[in-house]
């Protein structure tokens, strides 16, 4: 029985959409921070004794399409390694409060790490990456900690992420701010795709990402915590964008949201500096030094409640832990 970790990433520049679904080619390069506090264990065994892949997330057998993700997902595997037997996948999500922020990203990462080794493959980084983006775009990028560039690449070997810094002990830290938990109505995958084919703005879209990529890379050689967050936050925006111009228009938001990012604009007009991002769902987290952080979350947490704030340090990437 192999167990890899791995940790969950947020990006910075987002991934909002496929050139190919099958094998998750995205439109876009993007590029995240990986986080210490949000990870999955997951342990992988392939047994005689199964007539069928068994997979258990967080002590519950999963079944349907969940379990048809990661049964196709293992389907390659078992195709690139020749394993023939089916396998027992075991994972737990680690994350500080029970608040249910499981992340396809660390799921895949460390699926894809414990299950190619547990079928006898030794991949390397790079091309743990490439096998990741296969189960979910955003675990190409959890294989590495630190700051992580996805590059859309071509075709399957050319899509694959790589570190710009694994190390970050600049000062830049992020608050989860867990504003509802429950799970999404339009998933990302549903809602990427009708944003390709269907905002207007989406033209635009490669614009700003081929624009901020560059912005973003400068701003991290300069360990510039300010322009990282406004690049950031500009990103997200530009991306919710592509939800509301899409038809039928749809949005992650709720009104607890747009209070967080209202509340972000208050400590960014009091001289406190902090930047808001948002992922397909209504929490934010917010972007700072972590010379500020008891500042934001004195204000934060009188607004929300201290046990809605979860403090983050950039996080490794993945590992065999067993
Ligand atoms: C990202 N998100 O770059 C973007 C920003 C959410 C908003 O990647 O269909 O679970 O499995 O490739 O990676 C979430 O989408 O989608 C995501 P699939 P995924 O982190």
């Amino acid at each position: 029985m192999i167990t890899a970790r791995a940790h969950t990433n947020i990006a910075l520049v987002k991934y909002w959409g496929k050139k190919d679904q099958n094998l998750i080619l995205p439109q876009t390069d993007s590029l995240s921070l990986t986080l210490n506090e949000f990870y999955a264990d997951t342990s992988v065994e392939f047994r005689d004794d199964l007539a069928a892949d068994h997979i258990e997330i967080d002590d519950r057998v999963v079944t349907g399409h969940a379990a048809n993700k990661v049964i196709n997902f293992l389907n390659i595997i078992r195709k690139m390694s020749g394993e023939k037997r089916y396998a027992n996948v075991i994972s737990t999500n680690h994350v500080p409060v029970s608040a249910g922020l499981a992340s396809s990203a660390s799921a895949f990462a460390a699926l894809a790490t414990a299950a190619s080794k547990a079928a006898g493959l030794d991949l390397n980084r790079r091309d743990l990456s490439r096998l990741a983006r296969q189960g979910s775009g955003s675990a190409t990028r959890s294989i590495y900690g630190g700051l992580v560039e996805w590059h859309r690449g071509t075709d399957d070997l050319t899509s694959f992420a790589e570190p710009i810094m694994e190390k970050v002990d600049f000062g830049i830290e992020m608050i989860a701010l867990l504003l509802n938990t429950s799970k999404k109505k339009v998933s990302s995958r549903q809602g990427m795709q009708s944003s390709v084919e269907t905002s207007p703005y989406y033209p635009a879209w490669h614009k700003v990402v081929a624009h901020d990529m560059l912005a973003m890379k400068r701003a991290i050689s300069n360990q510039d915590i300010d322009q990282i967050g406004h690049i950031a936050e500009e990103n997200a925006l530009r991306m919710h964008a592509l939800t509301l111009s899409a038809d039928p228009g749809y949005t992650y938001f709720n009104g607890e949201t747009i209070r967080a990012i209202q509340a972000i604009n208050d400590l960014r007009s009091q001289g406190i500096s902090c930047y808001y991002t948002m992922d397909a769902g209504p929490n934010v987290k917010v972007i700072y030094n972590r010379k500020n952080r008891s500042k934001i979350i004195d204000y934060l947490g009188k607004l929300f409640g201290q046990e809605k704030l979860i403090v983050s340090k950039p996080g490794p990437g993945v590992k065999i832990i067993n």
